[in-house]
Parts: structure tokens; sequence; C-alpha cells
């Protein structure tokens, strides 16, 4: 289904939220909003593949339809792995049950991820999920997930980012406004949309995320993606 969804002038825009509209046409959404997220698909996919271990848990933190789940377990070839994929959006779990519903390994939980122990990871990933934590969470709850992760487990990171630069955060942001055009949203869709994701989404630098995730104790932290202000990030425990 096609994202119409801020394609009528709106009287007063509200803060984003994954409703029901959102989840019905989140694949569409996403896929036309974020550049480079298939290829981070396929990324993520052939991350599990290396780094997956035997006897572990996998988890999808902030999950919506399951697209990173299902890159996991195309990735996991070794015996006794579970993917543990958690949404808080009752709509977007309820959509993913379309998804995932072959893949009796991918367990679906609608949780605040923050509120989920985890524990035996070898492959963590938060595909555009942290970004919508407050800023000042992050550190605390990045910790937690590392010490839930097995030595040498690896944690997959993607955000939209700030630059350090005002040259760089105009330039990026202009050529992510211009992929928005090609992919066939509106002015009007575009501004509508940036409203409703302001102080919803926070976008950090990359080099904010690399020592908060060095500080925290990962012993490697790479870029590995980028594709105008989006990123992706590969962290090693
Ligand atoms: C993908 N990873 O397709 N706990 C659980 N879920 C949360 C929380 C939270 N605290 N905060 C936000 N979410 C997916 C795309 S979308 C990114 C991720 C985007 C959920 C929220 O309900 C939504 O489904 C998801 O995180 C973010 O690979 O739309 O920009």
């Amino acid at each position: 289904m096609k994202d119409t969804i801020y394609d009528e002038p709106l009287e007063r825009v509200s803060g984003f939220r994954f409703d029901e509209k959102v989840a019905r046409v989140f694949p569409d959404m996403i896929q036309r909003s974020v550049p480079g997220y298939k290829e981070i698909l396929q990324g993520i996919s052939l991350f599990t593949a290396y780094h997956v271990q035997p006897g572990t848990l996998c988890y999808d933190l902030g999950s919506s339809l399951g697209a990173a789940s299902l890159a996991m377990r195309s990735g996991i070839h070794v015996s006794d792995v579970d993917i543990i994929a958690i949404d808080n959006s009752l709509a977007m779990i309820r959509e993913s049950k379309h998804y995932v519903r072959n893949a009796p390994n991918i367990h679906l939980v609608c949780a605040d991820f923050r509120d989920v122990k985890i524990h035996d990871a070898s492959v963590v990933v938060l595909n555009y999920t942290l970004q919508f934590l407050p800023p000042e969470e992050r550190a605390e709850r990045l910790k937690i997930i590392y010490e839930g992760m097995r030595p040498n487990g690896v944690l997959i990171i993607s955000e939209k980012i700030n630059f350090p630069t005002s040259e760089e955060q105009k330039f990026q942001y202009a050529m992510h406004l211009a992929f928005k055009k090609a992919q066939g949203y509106s002015n009007l869709e575009i501004s509508q949309k940036r409203t409703a994701l302001e102080n919803v989404l926070i976008a950090e630098t990359f080099e904010a995320h690399r020592k908060r995730l060095l500080n925290i104790g990962f012993k490697q932290c790479f870029q590995w993606f980028q594709y105008f202000n989006f990123i992706s990030m590969a962290a090693i425990k």
C-alpha cells in the first residue's frame, strides 16, 4: 500500500506515532524515505552469517514488520538460534505476523525494548530505532545491551545522523530531500512529515555514537554504510 499519510494539508500536524495507519503503509514508507534501507538489510544478513554463534539469541529491537529479523534469519546457518523481535507498537506487531508467520524461530514481542532482558546475544540489531529514544537514555540502554551480549557478538545500529559542519549538514539534508522528491513525495508531504518527526526522532553525529559505544566497552566500532544522512554502524564486543 502506498504511503499517502501526509499528502493532504493537515490543520495541525501531531507528533509521529507508529499506529495502524503507519503500519499498513510501512514497507512503502521506509523504502521511499530511508536511502539504502534494502542494502542495510542485506548487510544485516551478512553480519549475522559472520557473527552468529550456535546456542545464542539474536535480537531485533524496534522490529516494525520484521524485515531485519527476516534478514538475520537468512544469515543463520548454525544450530539452536532464536530471534527475538521486539516492538512497542501493537499495530506493528499485528501487521508483522503476516510477514513472519512461516518463521518459527522468530518470536514477536510487543513491549518497550527497555523492559526486556537481553541475554546470550550474539547479534543485536537497532535498525533505525535508537533515534527514537531520548538521547540522555541512550548510553545506559546500550550498556545494558552490551552486558547481555556474548564476547565477539555484533551490535548493528542504523541511524539518521547529523554532521559536525553546517556545510555538510546542509548538503546531506538537501540530498535527502532530493531523494524523497525522486521517490514521489510532494513538498507538502515532506514538510508535514518533518514537523511530525520534530522532537520525536533525535539525530546525533557518527562521532557521538562511536565515542559512546567505545566508552561502554565495545572493542571496535565502524561505520560500514552511508547514503546521505543515513548510516549504519557495527560494534563488536
Ligand atoms: C526495520 N527496524 O524495518 N521499544 C520498542 N520499539 C520501539 C521503541 C521502544 N522503546 N521505540 C520505537 N520503537 C525496522 C524499522 S522503525 C524506523 C524501525 C522508522 C519502534 C517503533 O514502534 C517502530 O516500529 C520502530 O521502532 C522504528 O528494519 O520508522 O524510522
